[in-house]
């Protein structure tokens, strides 16, 4: 599964905020239970990952429905061998869903519509 997704880098770990916390359009690729992020579809054509930053395992991840208006509707889900962290709601922007690593690390992930989310949602829980 893969598309574009606007992405926010708010954490390092659980505390410590990312330096850059700019919202950036990212060309996202789900597989093998990882997480890509490309600068467009070309530079995944050619296997340049943004920055390159190296893949994200899901495993050990959890994901949840960041924007307020949907929150009360999709509860936090696990991945696989996680466990679940409590993030803070983020109700900037609608469509955010939150994406918490291992280590305390958050990636907001803005799609472009609710279905749109719901989708990515799916996704991320099958990985
Ligand atoms: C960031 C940018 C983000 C904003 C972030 C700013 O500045 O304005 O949109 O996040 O706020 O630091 P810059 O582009 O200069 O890096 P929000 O959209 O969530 O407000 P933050 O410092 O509160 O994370």
């Amino acid at each position: 599964f893969e598309g574009v997704l606007i992405r926010k880098h708010t954490y390092e770990s659980l505390d410590r905020k990312a330096s850059n916390r700019s919202w950036e359009k990212l060309y996202t690729v789900l597989r093998n239970n990882q997480v890509m992020f490309f600068k467009d579809q070309r530079h995944r054509d050619e296997g340049h990952l943004y920055h390159s930053e190296q893949p994200i395992a899901l495993p050990g991840c959890s994901v949840h429905v960041a924007s307020d208006y949907t929150k009360k509707r999709l509860q936090p889900i696990a991945l696989p061998g996680c466990s679940v962290h409590v993030a803070s709601d983020y109700t900037k922007k609608r469509h955010v869903l939150s994406l918490r690593l291992q280590q305390g690390a958050e990636f907001l992930l803005q799609a472009s519509s609710e279905d749109d989310m719901n989708r990515w949602l799916h996704y991320l829980q099958l990985s």
